[in-house]
């Protein structure tokens, strides 16, 4: 949805706070009884992400995989954030996440969320719901989202690299702490089956194998040419220059500090940290990710 800028009832940048023990912002818990009281259907879709670990590319990945043949219109008239809507946000005067999944016409309904795997809705799990979690090496990660923070006005105020950097492994982020998402989802796959838990990484190495485990996991079997068509489809580039899937109509982001669609690289981090900041990181990553089962790759 296209809003003007100045019609937008925008305070100046947020403040976090605790939220249940998560470092939150009010855009995203505002509307937290009724997000609690979500009703999911049995063949919702929950993709789920820490933010910036690739939640709009496999959006629209399962958008095209859904409903690529069968609506075509939609790829051309209505943004992946409003085809897959962000269950938790509230920034008047554009539609709640809650009213625009509620109001979801297709089926299934693809949704999506950066809730740590507690705040989830118990609904969710009470329906089975399949559900996919996209997580990114903390290095990429926390330098795309520092971009992002710059950029978005409806987050708080970066700062410089080095003090959001630190921040980062305090987990003062909107959404809390990296490494508790990363392990509290990975935890979760354990007894929960109905979750697919994919990387970033991956993504980037062969995206065309991730959407085949994607659709062996979703049931799905698009012909040959349907996958090919998608994986094209997805390719950086072509999101980028794709004003249905690279944000490019939300208003509080300004393309001018950063776009959206940054980089889409693995080892960007290079590019940022120094060799002390990356040892500093590495020594308190070791402490903090003692899951041997849980392994992350920062090149490929
Ligand atoms: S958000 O705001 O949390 O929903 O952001 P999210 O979509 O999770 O992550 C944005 C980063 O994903 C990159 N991206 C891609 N990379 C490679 N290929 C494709 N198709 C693609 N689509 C999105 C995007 O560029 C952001 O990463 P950085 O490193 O900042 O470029």
């Amino acid at each position: 949805m296209s809003v003007d800028p100045d019609k937008m009832d925008l305070p100046s940048r947020p403040e976090l706070f605790d939220f249940h023990g998560v470092s939150m912002i009010h855009g995203f818990t505002d509307n937290w009884e009724n997000i609690q009281n979500f009703q999911a259907r049995p063949d919702d879709i929950l993709i789920a992400t820490y933010p910036k670990a690739g939640t709009t590319w496999v959006s629209y990945i399962l958008d095209l995989l859904y409903f690529g043949q069968t609506a075509p219109e939609r790829q051309t008239s209505i943004p992946v954030y409003e085809r897959v809507p962000f269950l938790e946000m509230v920034m008047p005067p554009m539609y709640t996440g809650l009213d625009l999944a509620n109001n979801l016409p297709t089926s299934p309904r693809l949704i999506k969320t950066h809730y740590p795997v507690q705040f989830v809705p118990k609904s969710f799990w009470e329906q089975n719901c399949r559900m996919i979690y996209v997580a990114r090496n903390a290095k990429d990660n926390v330098v795309s989202y520092f971009h992002f923070d710059r950029m978005n006005k409806a987050h708080p105020d970066p700062g410089d690299w080095s003090s959001y950097l630190h921040r980062f492994k305090e987990g003062k982020m909107v959404f809390g702490s990296w490494y508790d998402h990363v392990n509290g989802w990975w935890k979760k796959k354990q007894t929960y089956s109905n979750l697919h838990y994919m990387f970033f990484e991956d993504m980037v190495e062969d995206t065309g194998r991730e959407i085949e485990k994607l659709c062996r996991f979703l049931g799905l079997s698009p012909s040959v040419e349907e996958k090919k068509q998608i994986t094209s489809g997805v390719q950086f580039d072509n999101m980028k220059k794709n004003d249905m899937a690279n944000y490019s109509t939300v208003p509080v982001m300004d393309f001018k500090v950063s776009p959206f669609m940054r980089k889409g690289k693995v080892g960007d981090w290079k590019n940022h940290f120094t060799v002390a900041q990356s040892e500093e990181f590495d020594e308190d990553y070791k402490k903090k990710m003692t899951d041997p089962t849980l392994q992350f790759r920062t090149v490929v």
